[in-house]
């Protein structure tokens, strides 16, 4: 499988981290989407229309979708997944259009509303620690039950990521202790921005 990637998205590091969780290779193709537009190239624009990142082909498969991408990854790993992934996933995916941009507004000069991404960044982080708050009154650590998902993995990047767009994860204490499980499963990588808790043991 290669995955068309950007160090700094991220999207791509979703695809990474399942992955790397997962013990799956991927073939890494390196997209210079900043500052060289790469993403928006001929080449790129033949594979993905829609001009981002991250692309995953799977021999004929092109998929242009981290969502569709992190199901693709885990088709033969069920404890991957739960019933309420899908509605995580589309979490995620809006966490995208308002963590997410506010990180590319700061970090790489995007053009954006700031303040309404950060408002709408904070609205779903409050949404998260409620939830989060409330599985760990059942005893749940992760956003499905007491094992990660990918719809854990869909999130916790623009989650994590989030200090980089101007918005402060101090007020969420389950966010954190959440993102800390997720540090320190197995295989856990890194990348510029997100460390790894490699002397913890799993908190669960
Ligand atoms: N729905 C897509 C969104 C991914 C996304 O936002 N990718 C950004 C990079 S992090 C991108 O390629 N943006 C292209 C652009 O803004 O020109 C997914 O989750 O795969």
């Amino acid at each position: 499988m290669i995955l068309y990637d950007y160090v700094l998205s991220a999207s791509c590091y979703k695809v990474r981290l399942m992955a790397a969780l997962l013990g799956t290779p991927l073939t890494l193709r390196a997209v210079n989407f900043h500052p060289g537009r790469e993403h928006k190239s001929p080449e790129m624009l033949a594979l993905n229309p829609k001009g981002t990142l991250p692309i995953l082909t799977d021999g004929d498969t092109v998929l242009t979708d981290s969502a569709d991408i992190l199901r693709h990854l885990t088709a033969d790993h069920p404890e991957w997944r739960s019933t309420d992934d899908d509605r995580w996933l589309a979490f995620a995916s809006a966490l995208n259009a308002s963590l997410g941009l506010a990180r590319l507004h700061d970090v790489i000069g995007y053009d954006a509303d700031i303040d309404k991404a950060r408002a709408a960044g904070v609205a779903a982080l409050r949404t998260l620690e409620a939830h989060l708050t409330e599985q760990r009154f059942d005893g749940l650590i992760f956003l499905t039950g007491s094992k990660p998902t990918i719809a854990d993995i869909a999130c916790f990047p623009n989650i994590a990521l989030a200090p980089d767009g101007g918005v402060s994860l101090d007020p969420y204490p389950s966010v954190r202790l959440w993102m800390r499980a997720i540090r320190s499963l197995p295989g856990f990588i890194e990348m510029p921005g997100i460390h790894r808790l490699h002397e913890l043991a799993h908190p669960v």
